[in-house]
C-alpha cells in the first residue's frame, strides 16, 4: 500500500492550520486514516528544531544555517513520521513541507534553487508531495491575521518585501506544475474557502483510490 502525501502552503495567516482540520474531517468521513503534522516539526527532536528556527535571538541565524535546519528537520519527520504513514496508506495533510523551503529561503532570503535541489534529494530522495494546496492571499491581510495573534515569531518580523517574494515563489511553482497544485483564494470567507476545498474532494478521493 501506498498513502498520499498532501501538503498545505502559502504566506502566514493564510489558513492553513484552519482548513487542514477541516480537509482532515472530511476524509475521516469517508472512513480514511489521515496523519496530521507539520514542519518545521511533527516528531519531538524536529519540534525542538523548530524552537531554534522561529524564536527571535540575539545572534542573528546565517541563511545557509536556517536552510540546513529546515532539512534537518524534515530527515527527522521523514524517518519519523511521513515515511511510516504513507508506507500504511494514510493520508498525510502537512502544513507546509519543502515548497516552504523554495519560498521563504528561496525566494524570501535569495538562496539559489539549486542548492535546495541538492538538498531536497539528498533528504527525501525521490519522494514529493503528491499534491501541494497553495492558500492565496495578499500578504498584509495575512500579516494582519499573523499580527491579531499577537507575538511575532522571526520570519513574521519580515519585511513586506520578504512575503512578496514568497508569496510569488509560492504562484511560480504552482504555475510550473499544475498537475500537482491547487491555488485557493484564502482571502475569501471561511466559509467560501471551505467550499472551495470541498470541491476538490473527488479528485483527492481519486487520487486516493488510484
Ligand atoms: N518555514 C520556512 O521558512 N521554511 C520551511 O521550509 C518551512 C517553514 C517548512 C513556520 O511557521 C514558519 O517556518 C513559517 C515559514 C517558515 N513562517 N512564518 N511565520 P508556521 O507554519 O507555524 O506559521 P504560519 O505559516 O505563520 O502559520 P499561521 O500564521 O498559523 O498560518 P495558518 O496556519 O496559515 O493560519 P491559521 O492559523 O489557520 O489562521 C490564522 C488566523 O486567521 C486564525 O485566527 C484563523 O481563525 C483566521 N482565519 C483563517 N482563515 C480565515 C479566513 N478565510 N477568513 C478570516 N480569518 C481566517
Amino acid at each position: 500500500m501506498s498513502g498520499l502525501f498532501i501538503t498545505l502552503e502559502g504566506p502566514e495567516g493564510a489558513g492553513k492550520s484552519t482548513n487542514r482540520e477541516y480537509l482532515a474531517a472530511r476524509l475521516r468521513e469517508q472512513g480514511i486514516e489521515v496523519v496530521l503534522s507539520r514542519e518545521p516539526g511533527g516528531t519531538p527532536l524536529a519540534e525542538r528544531i523548530r524552537e531554534l528556527l522561529l524564536t527571535p535571538s540575539d545572534e542573528s541565524m546565517a541563511s545557509d544555517t536556517e536552510l540546513l535546519l529546515m532539512f534537518a528537520a524534515r530527515a527527522q519527520h521523514l524517518t519519523g513520521v511521513i515515511r511510516p504513514a504513507l508506507a500504511r496508506g494514510a493520508v498525510v495533510l502537512c502544513d507546509r513541507f519543502t515548497d516552504a523551503t523554495y519560498a521563504y529561503q528561496g525566494g524570501g532570503r535569495g538562496l539559489g534553487e539549486v542548492r535546495i535541489a541538492i538538498l531536497e534529494d539528498f533528504v527525501q530522495g525521490p519522494l514529493r508531495p503528491d499534491l501541494c494546496l497553495v492558500f492565496d492571499l495578499p500578504i498584509e491581510v495575512g500579516l494582519a491575521r499573523a499580527a491579531a495573534r499577537g507575538r511575532l515569531d522571526r520570519f513574521e518580523q519580515e519585511g513586506s518585501a520578504f512575503f512578496e517574494a514568497v508569496r510569488q515563489t509560492y504562484l511560480r511553482r504552482a504555475v510550473a506544475s499544475p498537475e500537482r497544485y491547487r491555488v485557493l483564494d484564502a482571502a475569501q470567507p471561511l466559509e467560501a474557502v471551505q467550499r472551495d476545498i470541498a470541491a476538490l474532494l473527488p479528485d483527492i478521493l481519486e487520487r486516493c483510490r488510484g
